[in-house]
């Protein structure tokens, strides 16, 4: 991150929108969510980066505190995939899935499983 970092262009602006992002519970893959967190700082983005290994109701709790607009979440597993649609379907008992846009990413987001998890 330190070799990368200094070599993406900043862009100018930026929404100044504010984003919590993390690695759900039980995956501790972070080198691609590094990577986003790095690209949406260099865009304008304020985040919050709340690591690996992050429990569902911890990522509502920082989003709240935190004031985000965004929860974005990131997977590498096939098993901890559904984690990210806990925070969802959290977000969706707690009234607040209106509150914030939701990104997802990683290996094994693709659109079927979206549709399946998310839809
Ligand atoms: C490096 C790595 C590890 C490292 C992680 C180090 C670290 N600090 O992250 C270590 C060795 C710890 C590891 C462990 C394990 N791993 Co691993 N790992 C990988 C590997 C080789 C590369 C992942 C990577 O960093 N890619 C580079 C980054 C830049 O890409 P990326 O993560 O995909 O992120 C990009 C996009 O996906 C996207 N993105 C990612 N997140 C987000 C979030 C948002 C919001 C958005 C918009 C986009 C986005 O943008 C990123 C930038 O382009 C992959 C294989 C592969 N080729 O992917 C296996 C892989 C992910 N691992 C795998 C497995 C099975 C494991 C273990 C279970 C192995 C074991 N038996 O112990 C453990 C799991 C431990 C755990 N509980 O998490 C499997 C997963 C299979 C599956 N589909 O479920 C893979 C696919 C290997 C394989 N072919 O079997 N692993």
């Amino acid at each position: 991150m330190e070799i990368v970092g200094p070599r993406i262009p900043k862009e100018a602006g930026g929404a100044r929108k504010r984003v919590v992002i993390g690695t759900v519970h039980g995956d501790l893959h972070d080198i691609g969510k590094n990577l986003v967190a790095m690209q949406l700082t260099m865009a304008g983005f304020e985040v919050r980066d709340l690591g690996i290994d992050v429990p569902a109701m911890r990522f509502i709790e920082e989003a709240e505190s935190f004031k985000a607009d965004i929860i974005a979440m990131s997977s590498l597993l096939m098993a901890t995939m559904m984690n990210m649609a806990e925070v969802v379907n959290l977000l969706k008992e707690l009234g607040l899935r209106d509150k914030y846009k939701v990104l997802v990413g990683g290996g094994p987001i693709n659109p079927i499983m979206f549709g399946r998890f998310f839809g």
